[in-house]
């Protein structure tokens, strides 16, 4: 497989265990709709709740290949156990150990060991999806503390968290320059969640509304400087662009073995349809695309590591695996056809949790406009 030879064990350890433990809930969590609490414990264990977390904070250190293995090998058997450890990790601690202050790492990060303590990442409102400056929450300081007001949707892990990082504009007039993010604590009183989304796919993974109702936020609960919390999510969602394509590239695998083994298996006039050159095309154009996902969302990842500037290719590597999947998912149901038209199989629950990874985290449109941006920018243009 493209670039990863050196995670050949790695990876083969991730798989058996996702195989053994995580895939035999997959369809019970997408037919009724609930996050299995099992995986909270089993993946505390793992130690994937803080992947790439130092030891000092309980994480295991890893680095954003190994992260997006992890992600990936998730998503090939369960796309909402995927999208739900990909949030916390990189939307929920990532931030808090990279903007945070000592104390709030050690107070938000230093969890209880034997408890999947989870965290959730709170941008989005009614009115500020891809327009993410448009924030209209609102934290107004009163001496030691902001009271905060405001709504936020989509948000995963709501009922499951127990801590959340959310933005509000501290400055009416500042534009993105006048948001700020905060750290919330369930049990704040006007920190309250609201309805549950009945989607379309990565139905076990939990999603609801977030409401703030004059929440009182202790000063020291800010993060960062005022005004710093677009910057901060932005930054965040970089990364958080590499798990989404990374979740797009396991939906893809996952899809692409069922439908290469009932390819080599299923007969119709005689032989097995894999023999037609109809379905070898199908076939070799998935594995293709597949493999080019992949080396793109390595790329984005080593530069990660590498502390490069990898927004453009983080944008570009989700971009694309997400379309893949799109293409993957869907050509995996034509060659099982009626078979991959039902839950017999799980091709139709991968193509419906597919459609996520061309929404969550920016939809396809905004990570061209970012690639587009980021294009025109390293242009030199003559006076
Ligand atoms: N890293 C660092 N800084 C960034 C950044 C990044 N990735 N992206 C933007 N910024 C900075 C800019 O440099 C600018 O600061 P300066 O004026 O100091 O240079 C500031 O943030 C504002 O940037 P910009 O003008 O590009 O903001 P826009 O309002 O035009 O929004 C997009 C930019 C569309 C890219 C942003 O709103 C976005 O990503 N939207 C999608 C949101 C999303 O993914 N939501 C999913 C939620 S999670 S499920």
């Amino acid at each position: 497989m493209f670039a990863d030879s050196e995670y050949t064990g790695f990876r083969a350890e991730v798989r058996a265990f996702c195989e053994s433990e995580i895939a035999p809930l997959a369809a019970k969590a997408d037919e009724e709709q609930i996050f299995p609490k099992e995986n909270l414990e089993k993946l505390q264990k793992k130690g994937w709740w803080k992947i790439q977390l130092p030891e000092e904070y309980g994480g295991i250190n890893y680095n954003t290949v190994q992260y997006s293995i992890i992600v990936e090998e998730l998503c090939r058997v369960c796309g909402s156990t995927g999208l739900t450890v990909a949030a916390h990790n990189s939307l929920g601690v990532g931030p808090i150990y990279s903007f945070g202050t000592p104390e709030q790492r050690d107070r938000y990060l230093k969890t209880d060991s034997s408890q999947a303590v989870l965290v959730a990442f709170g941008l989005t409102e009614p009115q500020a999806g891809s327009d993410a400056g448009g924030t209209q929450s609102v934290a107004v300081r009163n001496g030691d503390h902001y009271v905060l007001n405001g709504t936020k949707s989509w948000i995963t892990s709501s009922n499951l968290c127990k801590y959340a990082i959310v933005t509000a504009r501290t400055d009416k007039s500042g534009g993105v320059k006048g948001i700020s993010s905060f750290i919330l604590e369930k049990g704040m009183p006007g920190f309250s969640i609201g309805k549950k989304e009945n989607k379309m796919g990565c139905r076990g993974s939990d999603t609801a509304f977030m409401h703030f109702d004059d929440v009182h936020v202790p000063v020291e609960n800010r993060m960062g400087a005022e005004g710093e919390g677009f910057k901060q999510f932005m930054i965040t969602l970089d990364g958080g662009r590499i798990s989404i394509g990374a979740m797009a590239l396991g939906l893809s695998v996952g899809a692409f073995e069922v439908a290469a083994k009932y390819a080599a298996t299923h007969k119709q006039f005689g032989k097995p349809i894999g023999e037609y050159q109809a379905i070898q095309w199908k076939l070799a154009d998935m594995a293709t695309r597949i493999e080019a996902a992949r080396g793109l969302i390595y790329g984005a990842s080593v530069m990660k590591d590498k502390k490069q500037n990898y927004s453009q290719q983080s944008a570009m590597a989700k971009l694309y695996a997400a379309e893949v999947c799109n293409f993957v998912t869907s050509e995996a149901i034509g060659v099982l056809g009626g078979d991959g038209y039902s839950p017999r199989y799980p091709v139709e629950r991968m193509y419906r949790d597919m459609k996520l990874t061309e929404i969550g985290e920016g939809t396809s449109e905004i990570q061209r406009m970012v690639i587009a941006r980021a294009i025109l920018k390293s242009i030199k243009v003559d006076a």
